[in-house]
């Protein structure tokens, strides 16, 4: 499978920037117009994609309902995240087609996904195959996602498991510290994982401050997701400039290396 539209312009924008800020937004805390709003603002804050869905997610007509509403206000690319079938919409430009690889139900290894495989192919979404691992405390999606969390302390397991995610054709690696942690991946657990891999990194869970973007992005973080910290920001377009800046620092940072 060749890269979709979306995936070349990932990797055209990491060449470009060398790491970007993705915005996750969760179709059922707010409207389709405020969730449109704020995507509409990270965009304007420099973020590079915005990131629909969540682990909880139940109600796909709100999926749709919010995709439909952010793709008229924003031109970035909108790629789902989903959590289950019920993530599933035509209305974005692509899809995180991803494994749990620290899951031990089948269901989130392989059994979600060819439920999900023709709807994909039916409504033309540009599947874009991840590897996601859940580290530490895991958060709603370690729970949900039947996950055995891979130790804080134990960086080359992560790795281990990256590079068989890696290996097994997954063209993104996704470490997850749960939404909302309160603790983010520690930077030394990045830059083993990053070590290892050819392929891109994303990192997510419980990132609040540019400092931390930063710190991720120099360990060899090349993508950062947040979600929370925008929930609670007052200025939503203000905390994703403040995330953006640092991912640009860090990336500056980790070339001088
Ligand atoms: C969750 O990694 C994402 O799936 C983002 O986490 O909500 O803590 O930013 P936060």
């Amino acid at each position: 499978m060749k890269p979709g539209r979306v995936e070349a312009y990932l990797h055209q924008r990491l060449e470009e920037e060398g790491a970007l800020h993705f915005t996750l937004l969760d179709p059922e805390k707010a409207s389709p117009e405020k969730t449109a709003e704020a995507a509409s603002a990270a965009e304007r804050a420099g973020s590079s994609a915005i990131l629909l869905g969540g682990s909880t997610i139940a109600s796909q007509p709100e999926v749709e309902a919010s995709a439909k509403a952010i793709k008229a206000k924003t031109s970035i690319p909108l790629i789902l995240f989903p959590g289950n079938v019920t993530g599933i919409t035509g209305h974005a430009d692509a899809i995180f087609f991803m494994s749990l690889l620290n899951s031990e139900n089948p269901y989130f290894l392989t059994g979600v996904q060819a439920l999900a495989a023709p709807t994909i192919k039916r409504v033309g979404l540009e599947a874009i195959p991840l590897g996601y691992l859940i580290l530490g405390g895991g958060g709603a999606a370690g729970y949900v996602g039947y996950a055995r969390p891979i130790p804080y302390g134990q960086p080359t397991l992560a790795a281990a498991y990256a590079l068989a995610g890696q290996y097994l054709g997954m063209r993104l690696i996704y470490l997850e510290a749960g939404s909302g942690a309160e603790q983010p991946i520690p930077p030394e657990t990045v830059k083993t994982v990053r070590s290892v891999l050819d392929v891109p990194l994303i990192v997510g869970g419980g990132i609040r401050t540019g400092k931390t973007a930063e710190s991720l992005v120099e360990a060899g973080a090349d993508i950062i997701v947040t979600g929370t910290v925008l929930e609670e920001a007052e200025s939503l377009e203000g905390k994703v400039g403040e995330l953006v800046e640092a991912t640009r620092r860090g990336a500056q940072r980790r070339r001088r290396h």
